[in-house]
This record gives structure tokens, C-alpha cells and sequence, in this order.
């Protein structure tokens, strides 16, 4: 790749790719934040016409600042849609590296610049994966049930999926932008919420990407609203058991 020896300290030649959803309280001081780490990083806003002006004022600062860019879409499709869509623009704009970021500050922007040293090391992985459940993982103002939730929802995929993964649900990656390019892995997701993710971790793993995980730090978020619904969560559930009831099934067949 190119620039390989200053990505992690300058950004140069990736983009974060961020969907917002009524972020405009958190995402000035996101991006104040990732821009002290990484002053060249390129930042992807995709923003479904958040009602609360998120989009408007990213088009502000776009005009005094050329690393940032948005994609707007005309209402609110969903968080895996808005990652392929995103993650879609970034390839065809021609970056090397992708990451993929939340708005509400949960992903430390801090962690961003090992997880590109990770990502440009010598075995050049095809996902890096920021991880809540390695050794030095952490979560940060979690009450012990949301503990317990993510690590029974970890265990719950692995015992269906079979993935090695022990943060599949984590949505701070750095991707490969040749490796999403080669497998056109983006035209197959077909989740609409939250289980983007594990989709496209056991996906990726089905496809024999080099997979690796980070350790990282992710806080609670502070400021604006959730998104995760009820709906959401049972849209993962159903589709972690519906694939590994089948995945089961056809490994009995053979
Ligand atoms: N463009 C777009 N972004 C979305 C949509 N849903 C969620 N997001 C964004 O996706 C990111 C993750 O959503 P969150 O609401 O933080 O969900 P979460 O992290 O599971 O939940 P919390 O832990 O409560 O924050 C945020 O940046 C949201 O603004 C959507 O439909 N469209
Ligand atoms: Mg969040």
C-alpha cells in the first residue's frame, strides 16, 4: 500500500465511515477527536436526513474542510445499509483502508491509530476487528447486565455460527479495501440492523479473511439517544439461529 509508513500516525489514504442517525451533539466532538489523532484522516458521514441537523452541519464544515464528505439519504434505512452504502463510496473513491466507526463516541478514536498499525503489519490482515472480549478489552459505565448480555450474545453466536471471533458483534473495524473489493462481500450482506455485524464477521470467516482482534476500550455513550430497538435485537436473534440451525443441518447432510 501506499503511505503505509505514516497511515497510522497521519490517516493518510483511509477513511472512517460513520452512519448518523440525530448525532449532531456527538459528532462535533467526535470528529475534533479522531482529527487530534489522525489530522489527515478522510471522514465518510452517512447521514439518513437526521431531523435534528446532523447532515446540515457537516455540510457547514465541509466547506472550510476537504476531509470531510457526506452521503445523504433520504430517511432512515437502517445502520447495515448505511455501512454498505458507506463502505460502497469509500471503495470507489479509492482509499486503502476503512474503517467503521460509530457517531456517539462509544468507539475511542484514540484506539483508531493500533488498530491501523495492526492493520498495516507485516501479515496485512483483511479485517481488524476492535474487541471488547480479548485479554485487555474493556467496557466502560456498562451495568453488569449489558456485560452479560453481550457476553451471553457472543457465547449464543458461537455456539450457532462456530466463529472464533470473540467480539463478533463489534462495530470498530478496519477493513482491507482490497480484500472488499475481491470478494464483493458488500453485495451479499442482506441483514437491514445491528446484525450487520456478526454477518459480516462469519461471512468474512466463511470466505477465509484473515480476521484479527484488537483490544480496545468502548465507552457508554454520552450524549443523543440510542438507536438499538427491540426490533433490532430480535432481527439478530433470529437470523444468528435461522443460519446456525442450517449451518448445523448441512454439516449432519454431509
Ligand atoms: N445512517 C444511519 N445511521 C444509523 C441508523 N441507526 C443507527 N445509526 C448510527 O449507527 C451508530 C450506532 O447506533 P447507536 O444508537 O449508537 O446504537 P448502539 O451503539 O447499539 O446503542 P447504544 O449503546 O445505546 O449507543 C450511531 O452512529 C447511529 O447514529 C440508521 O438507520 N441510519
Ligand atoms: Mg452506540
Amino acid at each position: 500500500m501506499t503511505n503505509s509508513e505514516q497511515m497510522h500516525e497521519t490517516g493518510r489514504g483511509v477513511v472512517a465511515v460513520i452512519p448518523t442517525y440525530c448525532e449532531v451533539e456527538s459528532l462535533p466532538g467526535l470528529l475534533s477527536r479522531v482529527h487530534a489523532v489522525l489530522p489527515e484522516l478522510s471522514v465518510l458521514i452517512v447521514d439518513d436526513s437526521s431531523p435534528d441537523g446532523t447532515g446540515e452541519w457537516v455540510r457547514e464544515q465541509m466547506e472550510s474542510d476537504s476531509r470531510l464528505h457526506l452521503h445523504t439519504r433520504p430517511a432512515k434505512s437502517g445502520l447495515a445499509t448505511a455501512y454498505v452504502e458507506g463502505l460502497g463510496r469509500a471503495l470507489e473513491m479509492g482509499f486503502d483502508y476503512l474503517i467503521q466507526m460509530d457517531a456517539d463516541a462509544s468507539h475511542r478514536p484514540e484506539d483508531l491509530p493500533k488498530l491501523l498499525v495492526r492493520a498495516a503489519g507485516p501479515d496485512h490482515p483483511d479485517m481488524v476487528i476492535g474487541s471488547r472480549w480479548v485479554p485487555g478489552g474493556k467496557t466502560n459505565g456498562w451495568a453488569p447486565w449489558r456485560v452479560a448480555l453481550s457476553r451471553a450474545g457472543n457465547a449464543y453466536i458461537n455456539f450457532w455460527l462456530g466463529t472464533r471471533i470473540k467480539d463478533a458483534t463489534a462495530g470498530l473495524r478496519v477493513h482491507k479495501a482490497s480484500w472488499l473489493r475481491e470478494t464483493g462481500i458488500l453485495d451479499k450482506v442482506s441483514t437491514v440492523g445491528f446484525g450487520f455485524q456478526v454477518e459480516m464477521t462469519t461471512m468474512a470467516e466463511a470466505m477465509g479473511a484473515a480476521i484479527v482482534e484488537v483490544p480496545i476500550t468502548f465507552d457508554e455513550r454520552e450524549l443523543g439517544e440510542s438507536k438499538l430497538s427491540g426490533s433490532i435485537f430480535v432481527e439478530e436473534l433470529v437470523m444468528v439461529t435461522k443460519n446456525g440451525i442450517k449451518r448445523k443441518f448441512s454439516r449432519r447432510k454431509k
